[in-house]
């Protein structure tokens, strides 16, 4: 029995260490790492299938070619030289005729590896050396993260182990026990020592529910609750003066802002009620330090940019960013600074390219470009199941004049539309590199087993194209190792003395960074060194240059349909798990009574949920769970599996506030019996 440590490489926060035992050259056993601080021995519901999943008879094997029309999901088997041939072939062609912009190398969240999948953008030098446009993963942080870096100069925040020490945890827009689990161990550290928790959630989710209050705001409010929570503090004269003379930029204007919301305007746009508003800011006022987890859900919508700007500036105000377990955690992510020029090497490209944003696939595809996208590369992605407008994204994908070549361990949604399906190696088959965006580790993933089939890593895919294309740039030869050891090349002191080596020996490595890790100590990496109330680079992007509240804004009277991680799939990936499908049932819709009852609803009926976007197929579940006027449901659902529509149908292909993020909350919906 041989042990092998690895990485889950989904897209959640954890960023788990796991050990694979493997006996004959089979998985026979696979268990969070004991070791990691963070995993502490334990995965999670969806990743404990993981093996299961590596062995799922549905499991891609081969290459395939598409027979039927696009759509049907018919395929012949066929050989990778034959699929490579035609893959040259096809992008020889579009190059030629089009140039290489007219390529689109769609890359998803199914691998954050640094090799195989997302962070490391895998396969993209064999896009530079084409010439392809560049893909903007905007679908899942970036309007948050935009908006924070604006008050912060970074969206890395506070160390989420430090969670630990808070006496007061706001958990805002985040649901930790579904979407990443881990953090709650160190909010039960803290609760030991007294700490109070408050949700803040339109929905009283399985979180919410284990907090000792929540309130359950109008989606979309959350910069106005900020800011009311700020005029009381203010008010009360509890703001850290010192500290923000010392450390802040702006304070004045700033001020004369937090005043246009006085608690009972904010009672009025977030349909709280003022005394909860008011009774919360107290406890802030009162309560060191302070711990905000903000994750991604808030910044859905609208103004989920300015949403995360305005709530980075709390801490600004009392001081906590000063204090080790104060402040706010969004992602660590912005905190590994990795050599990742010298790994995605943008320098190979022949002239510089356009910019495809992944939220906007459906328009990429149907509105003619110069040039227009001809060829379609899918990787670690299922954007029928995951994208904003289904309906308009399952339009561009059928297309006939568009070739389109889909990486995949699954038939999906999304290959039922691709003229190839390539078969992808799972993490236990291949090496990589994963750093967890909700603690502070770099975690290996050793190759546990051999690739079944003829399954190929996504750095394999590549390099055996480039051969078959004639390309002569010998970086696109590099080995997944060396891959590996020029991103861990980085003259930043964070990194000093990590190396591949070490990676190997323990699996995890923590950045080198002081512990307790008080991010801003030595000042904000702003132009100005300053936490900046008033930001003259957001000027300079088209915002207001203060803070604010920006409003939902789908239109019409409809609920408001929220439409977050479910608790047995992650996004779409394990969809296809008989188990967990069985545990998740079919698509859920939440109505709060006075809702349904207005609509002649009951518990169980079969509804339909529809807009001028779309509809799908839900059953009714009555619960004040939801607040009135909000409905909630989650993502995750194969079209294929549920009627060949999901809650994606309903959703509307615009752009956040900030950096092209998706507005997947942000979204008015009918419901009625179906
Ligand atoms: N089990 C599981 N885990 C996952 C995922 C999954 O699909 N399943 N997805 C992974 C991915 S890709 C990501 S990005 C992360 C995301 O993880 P989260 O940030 O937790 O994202 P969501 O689940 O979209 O939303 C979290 C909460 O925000 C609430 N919310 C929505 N709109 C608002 C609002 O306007 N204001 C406030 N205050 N709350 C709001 C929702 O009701 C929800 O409970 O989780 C990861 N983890
Ligand atoms: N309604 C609604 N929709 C949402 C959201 C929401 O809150 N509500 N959240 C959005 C968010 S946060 C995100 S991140 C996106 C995610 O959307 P996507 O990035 O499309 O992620 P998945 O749906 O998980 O699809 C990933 C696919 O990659 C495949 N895969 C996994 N690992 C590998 C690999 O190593 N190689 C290859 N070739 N393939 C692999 C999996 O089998 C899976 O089919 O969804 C978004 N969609
Ligand atoms: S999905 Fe998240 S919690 Fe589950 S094993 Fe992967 S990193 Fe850990
Ligand atoms: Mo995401």
């Amino acid at each position: 029995m041989k042990k092998v440590l690895g990485a889950c490489p989904l897209d959640c926060p954890d960023g788990c260490s796991w050990v694979v035992s493997v006996e004959d050259g089979e998985a026979v056993g696979m268990r969070g790492n004991p070791e990691h601080p963070v995993t502490r021995g334990a995965l999670c519901v969806k990743v404990n299938r993981y093996l299961e999943q590596t062995r799922a008879p549905d499991r891609v094997l081969h290459p395939m070619r598409r027979v039927g029309r696009k759509g049907e999901g018919r395929f012949e088997r066929i050989g990778w030289d034959e699929a490579l041939d035609e893959i040259a072939g096809r992008l020889g062609e579009v190059t030629r005729e089009y140039g290489g912009q007219a390529v689109w190398p769609f890359q998803g969240t199914g691998s954050l590896g640094y090799i195989q999948g997302l962070e490391g953008f895998a396969g993209r030098r064999f896009f530079n050396v084409l010439g392809a446009s560049i893909h903007d993963p905007t679908i899942c942080s970036i309007a948050g993260s935009t908006g924070l870096k604006y008050t912060l100069g970074t969206s890395g925040g506070m160390d989420p182990e430090d969670f630990a020490h808070a006496k007061l945890i706001l958990l805002w827009g985040t649901n930790p026990l579904t979407s990443g689990h881990h953090v709650w161990k160190f909010i039960q550290d803290a609760r030991r020592d007294g700490a109070y928790v408050v949700a803040i959630d339109p929905v009283r989710t399985r979180s919410a529910a284990q907090a000792d209050e929540h309130l359950a705001p109008m989606p979309g409010t959350d910069a106005a609750l900020a800011l009311g929570l700020l005029n009381v503090i203010v008010g009360m004269g509890a703001h850290d003066q010192a500290y923000i003379d010392a450390h802040t930029l702006g304070w004045d204007a700033f001020r004369a802002r937090i005043e246009e919301f006085p608690p009972e305007r904010v009672a009025r746009i977030t349909g709280l009620p003022e005394e909860s508003i008011v009774a919360l800011a107290e406890r802030v006022a009162r309560t060191r330090p302070t711990a905000i987890r903000a994750t991604q859900g808030m910044q859905r919508h609208a103004g989920g940019g300015m949403a995360l700007r305005t709530l980075a500036c709390l801490p600004g105000v009392t001081g906590d960013w000063a204090l080790r377990g104060g402040g706010l955690c969004y992602s660590t992510s912005g905190h590994f600074k990795l050599n990742l020029p010298k790994l995605v090497r943008i320098d190979l490209l022949p002239h510089p390219v356009r910019t495809l944003s992944m939220t906007r696939l459906g328009e990429g595809l149907l509105d003619v470009g110069d040039p227009p996208v001809k060829a379609l590369f899918v990787i670690g992605a299922n954007p029928v199941g995951s994208n904003p407008h289904q309906r308009k994204v399952v339009r561009g994908l059928a297309r006939e004049d568009l070739f389109t070549v889909v990486l995949e361990h699954f038939l999906t949604d999304t290959t039922d539309y691709a003229d190839i399906v390539l078969p992808a190696t799972m993490q236990t088959e291949h090496l990589d590199l994963i750093a967890g965006y909700g603690h502070l580790y770099l975690v290996w993933n050793e190759p546990a087993v051999d690739p079944p089939g003829e399954c190929l890593s996504t750095s394999e895919t590549f390099r055996r194209l480039a051969r078959r294309m004639g390309m002569t740039e010998p970086s696109l030869y590099d080995s997944d190792e060396d891959l590996a050891r020029q991103l861990l090349d980085s003259p930043h002191p964070s990194l000093a003395g990590i190396t591949v080596e070490g990676l190997r020996k323990q699996g995890y490595a923590r950045l080198n960074v002081d512990r307790p890790f008080l991010p801003f100590a030595e000042g904000f990496p702003t132009t100005s060194g300053r936490l900046e109330f008033h930001s003259q680079r957001a000027l300079r992007a088209g915002h207001e240059p203060l803070p604010g509240f920006t409003p939902h804004a789908d239109p019409g009277d409809g609920l408001v349909l929220i439409s977050a991680a479910s608790h047995h799939f992650l996004n779409t990936t394990f969809g296809n798990n008989p188990e967990l499908r069985r545990r998740t049932g079919k698509p859920v819709i939440i109505l709060h009574p006075d809702d349904a009852a207005a609509r002649g609803i009951s518990g169980q009926d079969a509804v339909r949920v529809e807009n001028t976007r779309g509809s799908f197929e839900a059953v009714a579940e009555v619960s004040d769970r939801v607040r009135p006027g909000v409905a909630a449901t989650t993502k995750g659902h194969w079209a294929k599996f549920n009627g060949g529509a999901t809650v994606n149908a309903t959703i509307d292909e615009r752009d956040a506030d900030m950096g092209g993020g998706a507005v997947f909350h942000d979204n008015r919906v009918e419901v009625a019996l179906a």
